[in-house]
């Protein structure tokens, strides 16, 4: 019945070459969305879940990099803001993009999607663009530490997290010029605020007018950024085998970016983001700091320290994971990425603790089932009374949840 309804969801989200996150709060193609939906249309339709892979990495640039949005350009302008007059950006295959990344999930989805129905021809399609984005990431990203960093919140997927505080406060925040759409939509109590808002749009000016090479005021190696692309390299060394080629250097680097994650991303049972330009770890208590879970070469006392947070201070016995710690002073349990529970996340820490405590992978499991049965395939939700927040009928919750089914 749920799986049923899950895929009802993503026909209706279909365009046609992609799926949009949700109908009317984002009407575009959006990167790692993508790449979840893909691994949820996986268990359906495969066809589909390629085809949705590779129209992404249809709009990939020259340099690499695998824009976090792709516009839909049949949608009116203003329907979405920052739109395509904003970002100022266009792929080499024409369509208009934005400039800026999300966290590189494409290679984990690409190879879960031929888990379900073997096609190497797709494999062989998909690697070298896969390669591409990682390549970027080393050319333009990396620090000298070894650890790639995000030039905008955006860029974490987490958008408002309480992580981003500090280093959001130095940007200086400019005029918006336009009015938000998103709050056409869903209550401004859920989503981030004005003065967020005001800097974040700051900031991607800042990085367009460089023409999207120089960072601006914000850097920071994000632990689930940095797990996610770790977490690739694993991806492709398996995906290069079964392709016929040498998966040595793919295994060499996640264990390299393991090891340096460990090295400076790493305090008190979880992993941290770190300012680039100040060398500071931005200690928080957000869940993007139990991602590296999903790194197969985490030392054991490390995964062990971080199943303890997960049970302490995330609470995960509950079922849900929160997108931060309850208990602390910046805990919102309804507020976008400052508490409420994320089907997105907490299916990657599911799928961190699948080998390692299936136990607990499976509370996670229930609690995620629980959450859409309770409240529908919400944005977000309560991570205690399970409400669903923001958008209805969202796609990677909808995805995410059949992966789990089936
Ligand atoms: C925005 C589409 C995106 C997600 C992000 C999430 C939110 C707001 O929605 O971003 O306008 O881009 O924070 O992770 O990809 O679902």
């Amino acid at each position: 019945m749920i799986a049923r309804e899950a895929v009802r969801v993503l026909v209706a989200n279909w365009d046609g070459s992609y799926t949009v996150p949700s109908r009317r709060l984002y009407p575009h193609q959006w990167s790692w969305d993508s790449a979840f939906i893909a691994i949820g249309n996986a268990r359906w339709s495969p066809r589909r879940a390629r085809i949705e892979l590779l129209s992404l990495f249809g709009a990939q640039w020259r340099d690499g990099r695998v824009p976090h949005i792709v516009f839909n350009p049949d949608v009116p302008e203003g329907a979405y803001f920052p739109g395509p007059e904003f970002w100022e950006a266009r792929a080499p295959s024409g369509s208009a993009t934005s400039g800026i990344v999300q966290p590189p999930v494409h290679a984990m989805a690409a190879w879960q999607v031929h888990l379900a129905e073997p096609d190497p021809a797709f494999l062989r399609r998909i690697y070298p663009r896969l390669v591409a984005q990682q390549q970027f990431l080393r050319t333009a990203r990396q620090s000298p530490e070894g650890l790639m960093s995000i030039v905008h919140p955006w860029e974490s997927g987490m958008d408002n997290s309480p992580a981003w505080d500090i280093p959001l406060a130095a940007v200086v925040a400019g005029p918006m010029g336009v009015r938000r759409r998103d709050l056409a939509h869903v209550s401004p109590d859920e989503r981030p605020t004005d003065r967020d808002y005001e800097r974040y749009t700051a900031l991607a000016r800042a990085y367009r007018d460089t023409g999207y090479r120089r960072a601006g005021a914000f850097a920071v190696e994000d632990p689930l950024f940095n797990a996610a692309y770790g977490a690739a390299e694993s991806a492709l060394a398996k995906i290069a085998s079964a392709v016929g080629l040498d998966p040595a250097p793919h295994h060499a680097e996640a264990a390299r970016i393991t090891a340096a994650m460990v090295e400076h991303l790493y305090d008190d049972g979880l992993f941290h983001g770190r300012d680039a330009g100040s060398g500071i770890l931005l200690r928080s208590s957000s869940a993007a700091g139990l991602v590296p879970l999903i790194l197969p070469d985490l030392p054991r006392e490390i995964v062990n320290a971080l199943i303890g947070t997960a049970l302490d201070r995330f609470e995960i016995k509950r079922g849900l994971l929160p997108s931060f710690a309850p208990g602390t002073a910046e805990f919102d349990p309804a507020r976008y990425w400052r508490g409420p529970s994320w089907i997105n996340l907490t299916w990657l820490v599911w799928q961190g603790l699948r080998h390692r405590r299936p136990d607990l992978a499976e509370l996670l499991a229930d609690g995620m089932v629980r959450a859409v049965t309770t409240s529908g395939f919400r944005e977000y939700f309560d991570p205690f009374t399970l409400e669903g927040h923001g958008c209805r009928d969202f796609s990677w919750s909808a995805a995410l949840v059949l992966d789990l089914l089936c």
